[in-house]
């Protein structure tokens, strides 16, 4: 007995079509791959630092004086000279004037401000200096409002000393207008300086880690029902150099103070406080496999190591794989149990380098970067699928001799539903990620070619966007044998502080409103709609119209998508014993236009039971 599940996404009409009879086949389809929907995560438009990583507190290491602020007649300089760590050498310097009296002390702004809400926070900072008495830490409006505080005792110290302590506010605060200060008694300290680093506040985060994940943020992902996660890039992985600034995984262990950070490729500083931990904690608690990429020699600035000076990092890359699966009697498997990971991870998927062919990478790429990466990788790990970056770019034309290739496609609406059938002639011995794709523009200019570069990009992911992803997608399950598995990109954007629209998900520093966007909801819908087969479906053309079918156990999956045709009736006949009830799920929005921004969601997505007719189901568009 089957029950069956039908998903339809809808762009609402102006042109008529007949009406579709298909037919879904019991068998004959392909094996669709475990991990087909997924994420793909880098650290851009403050998705991590300022997005998905917890920490309120921006700059926490004061690398400069950005983020903060006096309070009181006190001067604010960014030190140098008082290493907190070999890591960390960055401090808060806060003169107090002499004769100085009442409280005073330095506030932190966020990132783009911080929410306030009537929860335990978590708060450390390093402090030094000759001051014997109370530090107050508070939670506070920019307007002046305290909404929470505690005090830690202090004593005199030329060393430093960490405080740690929680708090819970008895306030929220009405917006993200908000900020962190802990301040003193001046009177105790007038004339004198003290020094303040590792700045750290966090609420309470996703599964209750430590050095956590945003709650909200993290709710819309776990929600998704994706299967993997890419990362760390991107090519945030890359940095500007050669070797200088790529990401660098045994820099981002430990404490805070363990942690130098780096420059990230997107303009802004990260403090790898999301660091490889992090991100394995994350695959663990949202039930996604790991897509690790390494590093494979290329810089942004065009800089390209040399053959012979790989090896370094060819042997980085080991050593990762080593910290992540080894036994605990490997030098790395003996490190992460030193973290407190005694188990090992499993990692199955690994990208050399990524974007390979920029920055003319190409011809090292094919000619030993991959290679001598590959190789090593597989002579210890035969069973870890190796997926190359750049012959993406060719996915037609390349013959191969590597593993899988990553393919991106950034688009616009009518033609990437005119790639509804580009993976019907790839070569077949090629297994593909489509490790980025979105619709970033609209229809306008040329509608036969993909994206304008000149042109601007979307705020926001459209309806009609949306569905041309999704007409993408049922193109690829449908060439599942060699369509592996596939990523939305990019993930997350804090709305202040984005250097790529549009996202999936987009937020500010007040959680409520954070935002699904309309690629959001059609992401959910397939990435939660996966079965284990495909299933041919016969009766009619693709498009307007476009569809596939999938076994799930005792399920028969049909999804549909209506690219901009308007429809009669829709007859589905399925696999005979199928029961006669189907759960009928549409997402739609007012117009192709529409999209979903904070506070402002315009989409529907809805659910119903409908029952059919011996093994024939009708549905109508409305
Ligand atoms: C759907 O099936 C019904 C009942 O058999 C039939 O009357 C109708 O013409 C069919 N519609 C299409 C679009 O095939
Ligand atoms: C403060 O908390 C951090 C993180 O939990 C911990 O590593 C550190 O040892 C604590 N420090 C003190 C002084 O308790
Ligand atoms: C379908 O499979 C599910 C999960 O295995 C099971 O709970 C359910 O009873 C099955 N339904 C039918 C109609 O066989
Ligand atoms: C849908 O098709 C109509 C008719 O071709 C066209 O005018 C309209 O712009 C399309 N809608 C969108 C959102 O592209
Ligand atoms: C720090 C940083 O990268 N800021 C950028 C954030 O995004 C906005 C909008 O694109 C830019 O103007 C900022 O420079």
């Amino acid at each position: 007995m089957f029950s069956f599940l039908l998903v339809f996404v809808t762009l609402r009409l102006l042109q008529l079509v007949n009406g579709l009879d298909l037919t879904v086949s019991s068998s004959g389809g392909k094996a669709v791959s475990p991990i087909f929907y997924g994420f793909m995560f880098e650290d851009i438009n403050h998705s991590g630092d300022g997005g998905l990583y917890a920490e309120l507190i921006n700059n926490r290491a004061v690398r400069n004086l950005d983020s903060w602020k006096a309070i009181g007649g006190v001067a604010l300089t960014a030190d140098t000279s008082n290493a907190v760590s070999t890591a960390i050498k960055t401090s808060l310097k806060v003169d107090v004037p002499a004769g100085a009296t009442g409280k005073v002390g330095f506030q932190n702004l966020g990132y783009y401000g911080m929410a306030v809400e009537e929860k335990p926070y978590s708060v450390s900072f390093y402090a030094k200096g000759s001051y014997t008495g109370l530090y107050t830490v508070d939670l506070r409006s920019n307007s002046g409002t305290v909404f929470g505080f505690t005090t830690v005792a202090a004593s005199s110290t030329s060393d430093w000393k960490q405080f740690n302590t929680t708090f819970v506010p008895s306030q929220s605060g009405s917006n993200a207008d908000n900020s962190f200060a802990i301040t003193f008694d001046a009177a105790s300290v007038a004339g004198k300086s003290l020094y303040f680093t590792l700045v750290s506040v966090f609420p309470p985060t996703f599964k209750n880690r430590e050095n956590g994940l945003r709650v909200d943020i993290a709710n819309a992902l776990n929600e998704v029902g994706a299967k993997f996660l890419r990362f760390p890039g991107g090519n945030n992985l890359e940095g500007g150099s050669v070797a200088a600034s790529r990401w660098q995984w045994m820099k981002t262990l430990g404490p805070s103070s363990a942690r130098p950070g780096r420059q990230g490729t997107w303009n802004y500083w990260n403090t790898d406080g999301l660091g490889i931990i992090e991100y394995m904690n994350w695959c663990t608690d949202m039930g996604l496999e790991p897509l690790l990429a390494v590093w494979s020699g290329l810089g942004l600035d065009g800089t390209i190591a040399s053959q012979s000076s790989l090896q370094p990092y060819i042997t980085e890359a080991l050593n990762l794989l080593e910290f992540l699966m080894g036994s605990t009697s490997t030098t790395y498997g003996a490190m992460r149990a030193s973290y407190g990971y005694p188990n090992p991870w499993q990692v199955n998927y690994v990208e050399v380098g990524n974007e390979d062919n920029l920055n003319s990478g190409k011809s090292s790429y094919t000619s030993y970067r991959y290679k001598l990466f590959a190789a090593a990788i597989n002579a210890q790990y035969p069973k870890i699928n190796i997926i190359a970056s750049c012959p993406g770019f060719d996915i037609h034309g390349q013959s191969n001799g590597m593993g899988w290739a990553d393919y991106h496609n950034y688009d616009r609406p009518d033609h990437l539903v005119s790639l509804f059938h580009t993976f019907d002639t790839v070569n077949r011995n090629t297994p593909i990620l489509v490790g980025e794709y979105a619709v970033i523009q609209g229809n306008q200019g040329s509608l036969n070619s993909g994206v304008d570069w000149n042109l601007p990009r979307q705020k926001y992911p459209t309806l009609i966007g949306a569905i041309a992803e999704a007409v993408y997608m049922l193109g690829a399950e449908q060439n599942a044998d060699v369509v592996k598995a596939m990523s939305f990109a990019p993930l997350l954007q804090h709305f202040s502080g984005t250097q790529w629209s549009p996202d999936l998900i987009g937020y500010t520093s007040f959680p409520t409103d954070t935002t699904r966007s309309m690629s959001y909801y059609v992401q959910k819908l397939f990435a939660s709609n996966v079965g284990e087969m495909t299933l041919p479906v016969s009766g009619g053309t693709q498009g307007p119209i476009y569809y596939s079918a999938m076994k799930r156990g005792n399920q028969t999956i049909v999804k549909m998508a209506n690219y901009n045709g308007t429809s009669t009736d829709v007859n589905i006949s399925v696999p005979s014993g199928s029961g006669n009830v189907a759960s009928f799920t549409t997402f739609t929005a007012p117009s192709g236009l529409s999209y979903n921004s904070p506070g402002k969601e315009v989409s529907s997505l809805s659910t119903k039971q409908i029952t059919g007719s011996n093994g024939v189901f009708t549905v109508h568009y409305e």
